[in-house]
């Protein structure tokens, strides 16, 4: 059956998705921010065994409210494979907006009634630091270097006008996320976000970045380190590879 258009498509009810790994501090402020914000929306913890027990406090959060759900995984597998179960829950679920967001406090709950706006018109929004109007709040020079080199590295190698693929703040359509093979993909780390970006543009969908305000977690530790960072070097060169090599073949039988 053919789809309907997108402009009759709803945008209700919605899913925030939100992994934690010790994010104790982190967790009861940011729910109560985002249901301050939107009271209708439906909350997903997604916690790998933290061992600082945000596991936990997400179940007491959750027997009070029936808009706070969890999903308890037994280890640490990364965001990438949080994101995915989560997804997985909210598809099995009659979500028609599926978002990412941190717990740490950096992605502003404020922000998300304009992205879901901007989903009218789009598959898939994404909360973009680096398109006018969008701004990070107390990052440390050298992080902020080392996103701006992220991005850079990936538009060149991926050729997209995208001006933040590394976006961790986002809504997507379910469409986006039924038609994207989830079993297929493989980076666990936040190199998952360039991956996703990727794949939703690449199979046709229309992406929108919306500026945001990011600011740096004032609790706990951040996840981001050398693996991290290397997975996305390696990961993003060889798709960027295949995809100037499917190019290049493209050109030559004209
Ligand atoms: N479930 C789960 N959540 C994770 C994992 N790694 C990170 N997270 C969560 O994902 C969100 C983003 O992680 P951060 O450590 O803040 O990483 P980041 O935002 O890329 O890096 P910073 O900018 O340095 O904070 C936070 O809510 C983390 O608790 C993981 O392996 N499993
Ligand atoms: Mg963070």
């Amino acid at each position: 059956m053919a789809q309907a258009p997108r402009a009759a498509q709803p945008i209700d009810p919605v899913l925030v998705v939100i992994p934690t790994y010790n994010e104790r501090e982190n967790l009861t402020p940011i729910l109560e921010r985002l249901h301050k914000a939107l009271p209708d929306v439906n909350a997903l913890v997604v916690d790998d065994g933290s061992p600082d027990g945000t596991g936990e406090l997400a179940d007491k959060l959750a027997a009070d409210n029936p808009h706070i759900h969890v999903l308890h995984r037994t280890e640490k597998a990364g965001l990438g494979a949080a994101y995915v179960a989560g997804f997985r829950w909210g598809l099995e679920r009659d979500y028609a907006t599926i978002v990412e967001m941190d717990a740490d406090g950096s992605h502003a709950p404020e922000d998300l009634p304009r992205m879901l706006d901007a989903l009218s018109d789009a598959d898939l929004v994404l909360g973009s630091r680096y398109v006018p109007g969008g701004s990070v709040v107390n990052w440390p020079k050298r992080r902020e270097l080392l996103s701006r080199a992220a991005n850079l590295y990936s538009r060149l190698a991926l050729g997209m006008k995208i001006r933040e693929y590394t976006a961790g703040f986002r809504a997507y359509r379910r469409q986006v996320l039924e038609k994207l093979e989830l079993d297929e993909i493989a980076s666990r780390g936040y190199c998952f976000q360039i991956d996703l970006a990727w794949r939703t543009a690449r199979a046709g969908f229309d992406v929108v970045e919306v500026p945001i305000t990011f600011t740096e977690r004032e609790f706990g530790e951040s996840k981001m380190s050398g693996s991290v960072i290397r997975e996305a070097m390696l990961r993003v060169g060889v798709w960027g590879l295949q995809h100037r090599w499917t190019q290049l073949r493209r050109l030559f039988r004209r």
